[in-house]
């Protein structure tokens, strides 16, 4: 199996430290191919395409076909489910809920769609998915038991057993419009002991929070609530990923 998405991601972190990747939320996305244009145009790597409670299929295929046709960056899959496989993408986040209570975000899920990914010859990019403090909606649909945000050490145990497990990918998620994005020191924690591609995401708005986290370790950083409001996210992204880059 090639590895070609993944290469391209371990070359522009190489180039740039830290990458941005704005998450484009399959139900919440109007004009998602428009706003996948700008924030391409603004500097970000890949766009990620998906969500926690997205659940129609039809819409996401629409919306990732159309995405293609505006924009060269990568675009990859960020499912909650089995209906975040889709057909026209480049690569997914395979990822499993370690913190989960429930065996079905841990293996069943995956297990659920991955021959859908095979046959839609997608690359897989394999990702342990952290789930940090309470009360977001990925928690609840996750039925996470979240790691406390003052926990570091608890995420670093997790990640380390992620790297032992063979996942390349590790994605600290404080969940989409989280009250508190994760605290630069949960960061580092994380970077002295795993060697893969670190993602940090969730409640992140601030270029300050960005900078903060690219410099505790992070090689991606996730946003979306930012671009998803109306008025004029395109400054502040910008400055986010110039800021963000070595
Ligand atoms: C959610 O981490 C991402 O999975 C992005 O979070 O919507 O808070 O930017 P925000």
């Amino acid at each position: 199996m090639t590895r070609k998405i993944e290469d391209y991601i371990r070359d522009e972190v190489k180039k740039f430290g830290t990458l941005c990747f704005p998450l484009l939320d399959s139900e919440n996305s109007t004009g998602a191919a428009s706003i996948a244009k700008k924030v391409e145009s603004l500097g970000a790597s890949a766009v990620l395409v998906g969500g926690s409670s997205a659940i129609d299929q039809l819409e996401l295929t629409n919306i990732v076909s159309s995405i293609k046709l505006q924009i060269a960056i990568p675009v990859i899959l960020f499912p909650g489910n089995v209906t975040g496989v889709s057909p026209n993408a480049d690569a997914i986040l395979f990822s499993t809920l370690l913190n989960s209570e429930d065996p079905y975000f841990i293996t069943e899920a995956q297990a659920l769609g991955a021959l859908s990914v095979k046959k839609y010859n997608i690359e897989p990019l394999p990702t342990g998915y952290l789930i940090i403090g309470e009360g977001t909606t990925v928690w609840f649909i996750g039925r996470a038991r979240g790691i406390p945000f003052n926990k570091p050490r608890i995420a670093a145990m997790y990640s380390l057993a992620a790297q032992f497990l063979g996942m390349r990918f590790l994605y600290l998620e404080a969940g989409s419009g989280a009250t508190q994005s994760i605290q630069p020191q949960m960061v580092s924690t994380v970077r002295k002991n795993y060697e893969g591609i670190l993602i940090v995401g969730g409640g992140i708005r601030a270029p300050e929070t960005a900078r903060e986290i690219a410099n505790a370790g992070a090689d991606i950083i996730v946003i979306s609530t930012m671009i998803e409001q109306e008025g004029s996210w395109e400054d502040k992204l910008s400055t986010i990923i110039k800021q963000i880059r070595k």
